[in-house]
């Protein structure tokens, strides 16, 4: 397929996406969200790829929102299928069975910060700047927000950053723990790159295996993590890549995962 909003690549088995609206900062509009919802069918259905990078477009913006000049056309029924799009697009960041990483590369604001909270972890530039906008607009987040930033930062952290739509910088951001890296704008893509490739030449089973269960885990009580995390393990047991990786180690070679 033919994308215009976004830059969909692979190379090596790493995928990226690039959010490319960079007249609107590359704010999220439903063509948008469209070629994303594609992008991820070609993902999924490419045994090949083994992590995803998201960013965007520029030196300015990630993602800067939900594109405002949409929204303001959309009566209350559009406005909730807009909404219900964008939770499910980018829910399916976090159930996708590779990991997602997101290089953050200036403002990630609103529908952008959301896009990222999906993603399984974040590097950001040190001009990046994240924030939930929305209610100076007179809205709240509607891209899982309220719901991905208080698991994330804690309620009260996030309460502050949604009832006052204050942006924080990437430094901030790393402190609260939404942000992994804190890098030079230059060095952003080859830093998150390098962790991509790194993840990359791992077992894909173990990397599906351990992605579900921190994900489940998350939403459930300790005992119900703990019988997760033994399904979880077992399936990498019975896996040949469970038995290519211990093998290697007691021959003292580099295993060589097959992703079964
Ligand atoms: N939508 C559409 N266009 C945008 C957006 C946006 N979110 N953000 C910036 N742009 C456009 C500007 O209008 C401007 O266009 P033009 O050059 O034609 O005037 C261009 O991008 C450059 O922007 P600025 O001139 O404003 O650049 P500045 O450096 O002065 O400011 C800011 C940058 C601070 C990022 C500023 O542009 C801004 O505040 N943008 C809006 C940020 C925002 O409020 N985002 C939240 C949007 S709401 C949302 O995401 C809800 C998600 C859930 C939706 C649920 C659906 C119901």
């Amino acid at each position: 397929m033919g994308y215009e909003n976004i830059i969909f690549e692979v190379n090596e088995g790493i995928a990226t996406i690039t959010f490319n609206r960079p007249k609107a900062l590359n704010a999220l509009n439903g063509m948008l969200l469209d070629e994303l919802a594609a992008a991820l069918d070609e993902i999924e259905a490419d045994e090949d790829i083994r992590v995803l990078v998201l960013t965007g477009a520029g030196e300015k913006s990630f993602v800067a929102g939900a594109d405002i000049t949409e929204l303001a056309t959309f009566n209350t029924l559009q406005g909730k299928m807009f909404s219900r799009k964008g939770q499910l697009t980018i829910s399916r960041l976090q159930e996708l069975a590779i990991p997602v990483i997101a290089a953050v590369n200036g403002f990630a604001l609103g529908g952008g910060s959301e896009m990222a909270l999906a993603c399984d972890f974040i590097y950001a530039s040190e001009n990046a700047m994240f924030g939930l906008p929305e209610i100076t607009l007179g809205i709240i987040p509607g891209f899982g927000g309220t719901q991905r930033l208080p698991r994330l930062i804690g309620s009260n952290r996030a309460k502050e950053m949604i009832f006052t739509g204050k942006m924080i910088p990437a430094a901030e951001a790393e402190t609260l723990g939404m942000v992994n890296r804190v890098l030079p704008q230059a060095e952003l893509m080859e830093a998150t790159l390098k962790t991509a490739r790194a993840i990359a030449a791992k077992g894909k089973v173990s990397l599906r295996a351990a992605k579900q269960a921190v994900n489940s885990g998350l939403d459930v009580d300790l005992g119900t993590g703990l019988k997760i995390e033994v399904d979880a393990f077992a399936i990498c047991m019975a896996s040949e890549d469970g038995k290519e990786g211990t093998q290697a180690f007691i021959e003292k070679r580099k295993p060589q995962f097959k992703g079964t």
